[in-house]
């Protein structure tokens, strides 16, 4: 018997990674012997015979088989409910199933399709072709979880490669000491916050803040205490700024900043002033300090409207003016 095109299916790659797995459901025990005889020998290929119809779905579950031979006539069960059963479960719906019948008329054999049947061989078949059709339908659902597999593989490496570039897109804008947003990200904010408010007529706030006497805190403790101070800092401005409408960021060095929109020059100078306090009230030793025993800040604060003449970069400038007042009136204060 000749079986036309086998060799040259593209999908039927060789393959020898899993066994092939037949599981023939059949009552008769005689039709069991005779197909373990036919496919006796033959390699990687494992046989499974079940002669109870009321457990084919389970044993599928159990074997997992690569194909199904499936007889039709079984006292009490339709092979073609079977079929169907086979194809309503999730861990069996992708088996081949090849129904296996003595009956031989076109009208069966096309229920037979319809009910979910892959192949129809009249019992008993030819060694050789059904070895074939075994082998031509476990390779190609073996094939097919293999894409299924590859595909999953696939999906998990792209989901992997969009959250890292996620990640990767919050770390240029996260300053890796504090945690706070970072130099780059502020100037970026501010931009926006300022065309923003150029549209709406509101004004722009920026607080610029300095650890006081921080060179001499370095000298006494050591950088990295230091570093512990800027994320103690850091951590304080951001417990004070609004959750979305405020910006804390790592200006630079020992230097923070945050932006406030549409805030009223009264807040922008006390939250100046809340915030030398509520470092103050950290109580971090500083005793190299000629301000006080602790660590403390000053502040500059500077509001602007967007306007003909008028910049972040101007804003930023006014807020720096101010701090360096702050700083020669003694530090540890806020000035606007
Ligand atoms: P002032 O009260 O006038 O601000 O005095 P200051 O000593 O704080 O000012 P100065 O600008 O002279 O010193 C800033 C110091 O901040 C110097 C530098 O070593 C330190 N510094 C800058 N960046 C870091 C950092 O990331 N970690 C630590 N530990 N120190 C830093
Ligand atoms: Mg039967
Ligand atoms: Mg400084
Ligand atoms: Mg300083």
């Amino acid at each position: 018997m000749k079986v036309a095109g086998l060799r040259t299916m593209p999908n039927v790659p060789r393959q020898d990674d899993y066994a092939m797995m037949v599981l023939l459901v059949d009552d008769q025990i005689m039709v069991g012997e005779a197909v373990r005889r036919l496919l006796a020998g033959q390699p990687n290929m494992d046989f499974h015979y079940c002669s109870d119809p009321t457990r084919a779905v389970a044993v599928a579950k159990e074997i997992r088989p690569t194909v199904i031979l499936q007889d039709l006539v079984m006292p009490g069960v339709n092979g073609l409910d079977l079929v169907r059963d086979y194809r309503d479960d999730a861990s069996t719906r992708g088996i081949p199933v090849i129904v296996l019948s003595t009956r031989e008329e076109p009208a069966t054999k096309s229920e037979a399709f319809a009910a979910g049947a892959n192949d129809y061989l009249v019992k008993l078949p030819d060694r050789l072709e059904l070895i074939a059709r075994i082998r031509y339908h476990s390779q190609a659902y073996l094939n097919q979880i293999q894409r299924d597999e590859a595909y999953a593989a696939l999906r998990e490496s792209q989901q992997n490669l969009l959250e890292a570039n996620l990640e990767l897109q919050r770390l240029t804008k996260v300053d890796g000491l504090t945690g706070l947003s970072n130099r780059r990200y502020f100037d970026e904010y501010l931009a926006a916050e300022w065309s923003t408010a150029a549209r709406k007529g509101n004004p722009v706030a920026v607080l610029m803040i300095d650890v006081d006497e921080f060179k001499r805190y370095n000298d006494s403790y050591g950088h990295l205490a230091g570093d512990e101070v800027l994320r103690a800092v850091a951590g304080a401005l951001q417990a004070h700024c609004r959750h979305s409408a405020d910006l804390a960021a790592r200006f630079g060095g020992e230097e923070f900043v945050v932006v406030l929109s549409d805030a009223p020059i009264e807040r922008v100078k006390q939250l100046g002033e809340t915030l030398c306090r509520s470092i103050e009230e950290l109580k971090i030793a500083h005793r190299a300090s000629r301000v006080s025993g602790h660590v403390t800040i000053s502040v500059g604060c500077a509001l602007a409207y967007p306007a003909e003449g008028n910049s972040p970069l101007l804003l930023v400038e006014a807020a720096d003016r101010a701090l360096y007042h702050a700083k020669a009136a003694g530090r540890n204060r806020a000035v606007v």
